[in-house]
């Protein structure tokens, strides 16, 4: 059996204020010459399809189109879908029946669940088992697990519990191949590209709750969007974005073509391109020393403002920019190919003890009210007490949002 891994499209995301909709066509059409050239006998997309629960027309359109185009570039092609943390579950599934006429399926939620007394689960799992034919045959089954808190909880007697209900259908024989989908984060993984704040968020799991369930011959998993075999096990991916989501995704994205035969698996990695590259200018530095003023970024900026890139810049200073300053940056931007994405000031460190604009820890900053963070954002920006007048306003204006 053949398989074609990706996840983690994220389709729909505005990326500091620009449409991604040209690169994910881009993508769109790599994957279709991907799929006539290695003619997968299913394709698996691990979760998170769509970056919001809400995604716009536009990126309904945008997934529609170019599934059905997949379908009917290949009739015996299956396509297997599941959930991501960013899907809304219900949405993802709600054309299920139509998506079964173009030999798509989709699972965006498990049914019927509910937690036993000793940590089990209750579900249905014939809705999960997706047999994978050919010439009339079963060759396979995708486990399209999707993203779900209690399978994060129990993976592995959930993976074991699907398994031994796989094995005791009747449609079942032990010269089938077995594919398990899934979306959540394993421990150890490499976890580049993910910022620290989503860091602390990922809920993680032991290898072993994975490595301890035999007869799995592939494992297809979403979430981590830099790809890897896990630990370096080769049967164990993340087939990673398809090109850089955030600033941090700045290395090669590519999804994973695999082949399993007589029990044995192997994946072979195919890059993709990236159409619109994302740039740290200068290069990002280290420290407010390695850091450049401004006064210099703002000559060297014209080396990098005619080509079509994401850039973010890097730059040294002592003081927060003023207005005038970063107007003068956005100004430099018009009318070029690059696009602005922002501006990381490198400050001098300061002595301890003068603590009004220190580095606030993520723990402080979540224990922080919406207010008292508008308020010290107020102080950093003006370096001044917020007026009575404005922390009154604005004392109302959290206070309602609250409610
Ligand atoms: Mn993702």
């Amino acid at each position: 059996m053949k398989v074609l891994h990706t996840a983690d499209w994220h389709i729909g995301q505005i990326f500091h204020n620009y449409s991604r909709e040209e690169e994910h066509k881009f993508f769109f059409d790599q994957l279709k010459f991907i799929i006539i050239k290695e003619k997968p006998d299913v394709l698996v997309v691990s979760g998170d399809v769509f970056h919001t629960a809400t995604p716009t027309i536009v990126s309904q359109r945008l997934y529609y189109n170019f599934i059905v185009e997949l379908s009917r570039l290949d009739a015996d092609l299956q396509i297997v879908i599941i959930s991501g943390n960013h899907d809304s579950p219900s949405r993802l599934e709600a054309p299920r029946p139509l998506w079964e006429a173009f030999n798509v399926s989709v699972v965006g939620m498990i049914d019927y669940q509910t937690v036993t007394d000793d940590g089990g689960l209750n579900f249905d799992a014939s809705k999960i088992e997706i047999p994978i034919t050919k010439d009339g045959g079963i060759i396979g089954w995708v486990l399209a697990v999707p993203y779900n808190d209690n399978v994060v909880k129990h993976a592995s007697e959930f993976y074991e519990m699907l398994l031994s209900h796989l094995k005791s259908r009747d449609d079942y024989a032990d010269n089938q191949c077995v594919v398990a989908a899934g979306h959540l984060a394993v421990k150890n993984a490499d976890i580049r590209g993910h910022s620290a704040d989503i860091i602390g968020k990922l809920e993680t799991l032991d290898i072993q709750d994975f490595t301890e369930v035999k007869d799995v011959d592939y494992w297809a998993f979403g979430h981590i969007h830099y790809p890897q075999a896990i630990k370096g096990i080769e049967n164990m991916r993340y087939a990673g974005s398809p090109f850089p989501i955030s600033f941090n995704e700045n290395y090669e994205h590519s999804v994973v073509s695999v082949n399993i035969e007589n029990g044995k698996t192997e994946s072979t990695v195919i890059p993709l391109k990236t159409l619109v590259p994302i740039i740290d200018f200068p290069s990002k530095p280290s420290s407010y020393d390695d850091a450049l003023p401004y006064e210099t970024v703002m000559m060297q900026l014209f080396e990098i403002l005619d080509r079509k890139a994401y850039v973010r810049l890097h730059i040294q200073t002592e003081k927060p920019l003023t207005q005038v300053e970063t107007t003068a940056i956005i100004q430099a931007f018009e009318g070029h190919e690059a696009m602005f994405c922002g501006i990381q000031s490198y400050f001098p460190e300061k002595a301890e003890g003068d603590d009004i604009q220190s580095v606030k820890t993520l723990r402080e900053l979540k224990d922080m009210s919406p207010f008292e963070l508008g308020c010290s954002v107020y102080h950093k920006k003006f370096d001044k007490e917020m007026p009575e007048e404005l922390k009154k306003m604005f004392k109302e204006v959290c206070e309602e949002a609250e409610k």
